[in-house]
């Protein structure tokens, strides 16, 4: 009997020293201690041996002997789950994580960015307004008469619980609240979005983007005029682009005029886009008009400005080769997926 006492106790320093990093070790544990041709049934099997009267003093030692390996084997068990050893385990912690979806950039959004951030490095700061405005803002300090065709409720969404405020037809709302503000000079670049009552179609939309820039201090000139918009036309298509400007007309200034790029599809040589003219239309311009300046408390006889407005959509149809306006509000995952990642 002592000889069994003495092998169980050796048993025991063998169990309690016993490692079993990973998952395959700890079952070969399992298998050699608790399995049922294991150590444990097997000392079990010494019982018949022992003499009755000792049957129960013996009982309660082997029973202890298969609680303390039961107990270090649900030791090793957690330490296997949970330790650092558990790399190659039940969890891998070498398994790349599930990955988290990057979204992408609008392309309206990346063709506003690099208008607004070249124009801000001429010291242009960016400017938001509303989005629905009253008449005044959109339309009455802007010189445009009270039955000027671009005020018809035809072209304009009115809102109808107050026929005095409109969905914003220009951004050119946000230059006359910075003018409103009576700190001089100005230098604003204002992106945003305008809606005009217009039938949807590939080619058109009742909601587009605009950006408009507004300069205004003492003797600014149609000079810094278009010297400011040929370094934007540099920066945006290249310092090989032609640049014309062609007269034109805008109630809110004067005077005023287009300006034209060289075909950056074609080079100048015609094609479908500059229908066959070799330029393309991108922006207005002009001078602000004197009144303009006086709706806006600023003295035009001390301060002269200019102004630009330009479209987001068409030059993004064109640089990223889309052919219907409506993608760009649809929402649709498999187009908004093809652009840059937005990191
Ligand atoms: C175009 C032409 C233009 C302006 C916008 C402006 C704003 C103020 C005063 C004077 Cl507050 N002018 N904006 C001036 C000339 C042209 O936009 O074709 N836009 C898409």
């Amino acid at each position: 009997m002592d000889s069994l006492l003495q092998q169980l106790e050796a048993y025991k320093s063998e169990i309690a020293s016993a490692t079993a990093p990973d998952e395959k070790q700890l079952e070969e544990f399992r298998i050699k201690y608790l399995g049922t041709k294991g150590l444990v049934k097997s000392v079990m099997g010494e019982m018949k041996n022992v003499p009755a009267d000792k049957k129960k003093e013996f009982g309660q030692i082997l029973n202890e002997f298969k609680l303390f390996t039961e107990q270090r084997y649900e030791d090793l068990k957690l330490a296997a789950d949970s330790g650092p050893a558990s790399v190659g385990t039940s969890i891998d912690l070498s398994l790349p994580g599930d990955p988290i979806p990057i979204g992408s950039r609008h392309p309206i959004t990346m063709m506003k960015n690099r208008i607004v951030s070249i124009f801000q490095r001429l010291g242009f700061a960016e400017a938001e307004g509303p989005e629905i405005e009253d008449d005044w803002h959109n339309f009455g300090a802007l010189n445009l008469p009270p039955h000027h065709p671009a005020r018809d409720m035809q072209d304009t969404f009115y809102i109808q619980q107050n026929p005095d405020w409109v969905l914003r037809t220009h951004t050119s709302n946000t230059q006359i609240r910075e003018m409103e503000k009576g700190k001089l000079p100005i230098r604003v670049i204002c992106p945003g979005r305008v809606y005009r009552n217009e039938t949807v179609s590939a080619r058109s939309h009742c909601f587009f983007h605009q950006v408009e820039g507004l300069y205004i201090d003492e003797n600014v000139s149609f000079a810094d005029l278009k010297q400011t918009l040929y370094f934007f036309v540099k920066e945006m298509y290249g310092k090989d682009v032609k640049v014309r400007f062609r007269p034109s007309y805008f109630p809110f200034t004067e005077p005023s005029a287009e300006m034209d790029v060289s075909c950056f599809i074609c080079g100048g040589k015609g094609c479908n886009i500059c229908k066959k003219t070799g330029w393309v239309e991108i922006l207005g311009c002009g001078m602000v008009h004197p009144n303009v300046l006086q709706n806006c408390n600023i003295d035009p006889n001390k301060y002269t400005g200019f102004a630009f407005g330009m479209g987001i959509e068409r030059p993004a149809l064109l640089k990223y080769d889309i052919n219907d306006i409506r993608l760009f509000s649809e929402n649709d995952i498999r187009f908004l997926r093809q652009f840059t990642p937005a990191i």
